[in-house]
């Protein structure tokens, strides 16, 4: 049995998008972060950095598998699947330029862009900008990319996977700001179509 360990917030999401794309059987355990459920030691054995996404695996014998971090858990069921994720070595090589995008650019870049912009309770302009730029860079980069292929890498795969969730949360919480991008906008609306995705999304209720 897997479970899955998350909570509603874009990286969680990257974790069931990819396990409901998968069709992987998985109950869900709702770590309120709010609430601070991510600071107690069952869940710090499980993530030792206390954040969500993570997921254990019961394996025969009595074993346990743990992960945690979206990115070690896409890359595991990819590989271990051999899906969403291109074979050739050239096309994994891009495929996984756009994942690590998501992962240690997009992601990071929105979440501290939030930070900064909406939760500090000091407004500091240099912070702002600098990560309004950064963010900027990212969709930029995206949207050249995106004009001349369907998915980052030609055909859906995780690298899709990774950046999704920090865009649809741009489109829901940005206003008009993907009209300035007009690539993305599409392949937002594309990945958002999916049935998958649109379960991954709902996860935790
Ligand atoms: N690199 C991690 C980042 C995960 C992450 O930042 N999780 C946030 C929620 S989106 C979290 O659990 N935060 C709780 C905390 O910082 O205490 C990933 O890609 O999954």
């Amino acid at each position: 049995m897997i479970t899955l360990y998350t909570f509603p917030t874009p990286n969680g999401r990257k974790a069931s998008i990819l396990l409901e794309e998968l069709g992987v059987t998985y109950k869900v355990h709702r770590v309120d972060l709010q609430a601070g459920e991510n600071k107690r030691p069952d869940f710090l054995a499980i993530s030792p950095i206390t954040k969500i996404p993570a997921l254990v695996e019961e394996l025969p014998g009595g074993k346990v598998r743990r992960m945690f971090g979206s990115g070690a858990i896409m890359l595991h069921f990819a590989e271990r699947t051999g899906r969403l994720i291109p074979d050739s070595l050239d096309d994994k090589a891009e495929a996984m330029s756009w994942f690590m995008l998501g992962i240690s650019d997009l992601g990071p870049t929105a979440v501290d862009m939030l930070r900064f912009s909406v939760r500090a309770p000091e407004k500091i302009p240099y912070a702002i900008d600098l990560y309004k730029g950064e963010l900027m860079r990212c969709y930029g980069a995206l949207d050249e990319r995106l004009g001349a292929v369907e998915h980052l890498a030609n055909s859906f795969s995780i690298a899709d996977i990774a950046c999704f969730p920090f865009i649809a949360a741009a489109a829901v919480a940005g206003g008009s700001l993907l009209d300035r991008f007009p690539n993305l906008k599409r392949w937002h609306d594309l990945v958002a179509a999916r049935p998958a995705v649109q379960r991954g999304m709902q996860v935790p209720d």
